[in-house]
């Protein structure tokens, strides 16, 4: 791999895919002031100017429910202008390798369960976040498009939801971990007697470190995968009670948990089937409460510092 790419640099999985680069990787990661990746000419020159062999498409506009719920015009919009003008302008330039990432909600709301690769476009996708899904699966599709008319390795790699170091922990737009981390803390901090959570608790979600996601996107591009949609994640789930249970006690928050049914529960459940992963030779391996507990061990240190991003 001589020159590679990471498009959204700065997210949570950019930064992970760069701590985990092999060594001796040449790895550009322009910020959005050098290149914004919306603008199709700019980037065709970038890409001109850096000819890497192979590009990451971190870039995208994200969010946990609230967000994506209140701007889908924005969630579908930009996302697909985003990902229209990196993989056109890649496949412009015979970039060599595409990974394309996305995320568990491009399903269908009610897919079976594990959800397999094979259940894309099979059913009604979950309102709330059903812009972003949209441009999602636009993208796997013109992935699959440019490697099928063009033979150029496009592929696409779609995560359970994922958490870490670096994550958004602004109050509004955080998926849960992030969020629930946040609360807990502060009111740890505080002396609060309780914490409220979003929803019913009943939900279940499987969540990855971000770490696990980036050993994922580096194991497939080493496995050659042109054309193909891959699922990433752990192979297991827990309820959103049971996560904020795990989340108190990581962070040491001795209160009561309090749930508020006026917040949406998204869709019920969405474990995904791992198995083609697997198949390919990639596991996942940090378990969730030794991922959760590093991730709080960074977050007091980082709040320290002014480095958490949405504080
Ligand atoms: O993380 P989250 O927003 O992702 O929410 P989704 C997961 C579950 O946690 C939902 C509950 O059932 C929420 O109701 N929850 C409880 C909370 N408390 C909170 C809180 O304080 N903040 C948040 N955000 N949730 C997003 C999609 O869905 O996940 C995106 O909207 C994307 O499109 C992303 O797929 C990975 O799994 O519900």
């Amino acid at each position: 791999m001589s020159s590679v790419l990471i498009a959204g640099s700065n997210g949570l999985v950019g930064r992970a895919i760069l701590r985990k680069a092999p060594p001796r990787t040449d790895v550009w990661t322009p910020s959005r002031r050098e290149v914004d990746f919306k603008d199709y000419e700019a980037t065709k020159k970038y890409l001109k100017e850096i000819r890497p062999s192979v590009v990451f498409v971190a870039a995208a506009k994200v969010g946990g429910i609230g967000a994506n719920s209140r701007f889908q015009k924005e969630f579908l919009s930009e996302n697909l202008m985003i990902q229209n003008s990196i993989l056109l302008a890649a496949a412009d330039q015979h970039i060599s390798t595409l990974v394309f990432l996305g995320s568990s909600c491009i399903y269908p709301k009610l897919a079976p369960q594990p959800i397999s690769e094979e259940s894309l476009l099979t059913g009604a996708l979950e309102p709330t976040n059903e812009g972003y899904a949209i441009a999602k699966i636009a993208g796997i599709r013109l992935a699959k498009a440019i490697f099928e008319q063009d033979g150029l390795k496009f592929f696409s790699l779609m995560p359970t939801n994922l958490y870490g170091p670096n994550d958004n922990f602004d109050k509004y737009s955080s998926h849960v971990p992030a969020a629930l981390m946040r609360r807990f803390h502060e009111a740890k901090i505080n002396g609060d007697p309780e914490v409220i959570v979003w929803g019913t608790g009943t939900p279940r979600r499987e969540f990855m470190h971000v770490d696990d996601m980036a050993s994922a996107c580096w194991h497939m591009v080493d496995q050659q995968v042109g054309g193909e949609l891959i699922n990433i994640g752990t192979g297991v789930d827990i309820s959103i009670l049971e996560f904020a249970m795990l989340m108190a006690k990581v962070v040491g928050f001795k209160g009561e948990v309090v749930f508020d049914g006026s917040k949406p529960d998204g869709t019920p459940r969405k474990l995904l089937d791992v198995s083609k992963a697997h198949s390919l030779g990639w596991r996942h391996r940090i378990n969730l409460e030794e991922g959760l507990s590093q991730t709080y061990a960074w977050f007091v240190d980082a709040l320290t510092k002014g480095e958490v991003r949405g504080y």
